[in-house]
C-alpha cells in the first residue's frame, strides 16, 4: 500500500518524506525523481509488549509513501495533472497533501505568499480537476462507442453514460467522489478509472520552527474546515521532525529535545503516520513471544484465517484456530498464564473478525 506526497513546488514535501521514513533524500530545489521510503507505525502497545518479553526483535507495521517531484507544469494553477505524474497519482492507494505555513523568504513560493489553507483548496481542487477531465475522456470513448452498438451492449454503454454523467455532475458541485453514494455495482466501474478524489486522503500543514506555538490553533482549523470522511488532517514543523529523525537519538533524548523546542504530546508526525495507516484502512494484529514482539497489518474487517495468511500461506491454509486475548487483558494480567488462568483466552475459528490490539497465536496444520 502506498501513499503518494503531492503538494505545490517547495512546501516542504521531501523534507517530510525524510522525517517520516528517516531517510536522507536530497532536499534539493525542483528534484525531478521520486523517492519511496517506509515509515514505522508508531505503536505504543509493542514498546511495551517488548518490554515484557524481551525478545530478540520488535517489528513495527509499515506504511510506504511515495515522494514525487512536483509537475513540470507547476500544480496549483489548473494547469492540470497529467502524463506520468497523473499515473504516479492514480497507482497510489492514498493521497498526502502537504500546505507549507513556514515563512522562509530564501524559499520562493509561487503565489508569492502564504496560505496554507488557500493552498489546500488550490489543491483540492487540482485533483477535482483531474478527475473531471478522467471522465470526460471516457465519456467521450463511451459516446463514440455507440456506434455500431447494439442490444446488451447498448444498454451496458447507456448505463455507463448515467453513471458517469451523475457522478461528474456531482464532482462539479464540489462533491469528491469518496463522498459520493454510488451504488457497488457503479464502485466496480469506478475502481477502472482510479479516480483521485475517490482515494482516502491525508492533508499536512507544515509550520515553521517559529511557528510551533501556533500547531494546535492549525490543526483545530484543520479540524474544522478540511477534515472529513476519509479526509484526516495534522500540522507539523517537517525541519525540526526531520532534523530529529537524522539525529537517530534514543526516545528520552527526543522527548527532551521536543520540551525544549516546546512541542508537547504525540508529535505530529506520529500523528500523521498513524493517520496514514488509518487512511488505508488498515489496522493491527499483535503477536508476542521471545524471539518476536510484532504487528501485522490487516485491512479492517478481515477474518482470522486470511488474517493468519499475513504471517505466512501455510498458516492460512492449515487454519485450525486463533488462541486471541485483548491487548488489554494481557495488561492487566501481566503474563499468559495469568490470562488463560482469569479465563480470558478466546477461542476463535476462522471467520473471527479480527480486532485491532488483538494478540493472537495461529494453531494450523499442514
Ligand atoms: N524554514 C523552514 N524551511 C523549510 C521547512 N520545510 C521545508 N523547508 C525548506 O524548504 C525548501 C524546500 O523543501 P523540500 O522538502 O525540498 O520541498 P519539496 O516540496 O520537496 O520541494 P520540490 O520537491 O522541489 O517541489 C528547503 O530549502 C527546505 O529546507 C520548514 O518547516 N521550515
Ligand atoms: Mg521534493
Amino acid at each position: 500500500m502506498e501513499i503518494a506526497i503531492i503538494g505545490l513546488p517547495q512546501c516542504g514535501k521531501t523534507t517530510i518524506f525524510n522525517a517520516a521514513t528517516r531517510g536522507a533524500a536530497e532536499v534539493v530545489a525542483y528534484a525531478n525523481k521520486p523517492n519511496i521510503g517506509v515509515a514505522k507505525v508508531p505503536d505504543g502497545r509493542l514498546d511495551v509488549l517488548e518490554g515484557m518479553f524481551k525478545p530478540k526483535r520488535t517489528v513495527y507495521a509499515e506504511v510506504t509513501y511515495l515522494d514525487i517531484p512536483a509537475a513540470p507544469e507547476g500544480l496549483g494553477k489548473t494547469q492540470g495533472i497529467s502524463g506520468e505524474y497523473l499515473n504516479f497519482l492514480q497507482r497510489a492507494d492514498a493521497i498526502l497533501i502537504v500546505a507549507r505555513a513556514f515563512e522562509d523568504p530564501s524559499v520562493p513560493h509561487v503565489a508569492e505568499s502564504i496560505d496554507a489553507f488557500r493552498d489546500i483548496d488550490n489543491m483540492l481542487y487540482e485533483l477535482t480537476f483531474a478527475d473531471l477531465e478522467i471522465l470526460e475522456r471516457r465519456l467521450k470513448r463511451v459516446d463514440d462507442s455507440f456506434k455500431g452498438a447494439r442490444g446488451t451492449e447498448r444498454d451496458a454503454l447507456t448505463k455507463e453514460q448515467a453513471t458517469l454523467e451523475r457522478i461528474k455532475a456531482e464532482l462539479e458541485s464540489g462533491v469528491h467522489v469518496r463522498d459520493q453514494t454510488v451504488t457497488e455495482d457503479e464502485k466496480r466501474l469506478l475502481s477502472g478509472f482510479q479516480l483521485l478524489t475517490s482515494k482516502p486522503l491525508i492533508v499536512v500543514v507544515n509550520a515553521g520552527e517559529d511557528q510551533l506555538d501556533q500547531i494546535a490553533d492549525m490543526e483545530t482549523r484543520l479540524a474544522t474546515e478540511v477534515e472529513g470522511s476519509n479526509i484526516k488532517t495534522a500540522a507539523l514543523c517537517g525541519k525540526v521532525e526531520m532534523e530529529l529523525a537524522q539525529m537517530g537519538q534514543d526516545a528520552e533524548e527526543e522527548a527532551d529535545f521536543r520540551a525544549t523546542m516546546g512541542v508537547t504530546g504525540e508529535s505530529g508526525l506520529n500523528r500523521m503516520i498513524s493517520l496514514s495507516y488509518a487512511a488505508l484502512n488498515l489496522i493491527s494484529f499483535l503477536t508476542v513471544g521471545e524471539d518476536e514482539c510484532r504487528a501485522w497489518p490487516i485491512t479492517k474487517g478481515m477474518a482470522a484465517q486470511q488474517a493468519a495468511g499475513k504471517i505466512h500461506t501455510d498458516l492460512e491454509r492449515g487454519f485450525i484456530r486463533g488462541e486471541v486475548m485483548t491487548y488489554d487483558d494481557l495488561c492487566s494480567c501481566r503474563t499468559l498464564a495469568e490470562v488463560r488462568k482469569r479465563g480470558l483466552l478466546r477461542q476463535e475459528g476462522k471467520t473471527y473478525t479480527v480486532q485491532d490490539g488483538d494478540i493472537m497465536n495461529i494453531l494450523f496444520n499442514v
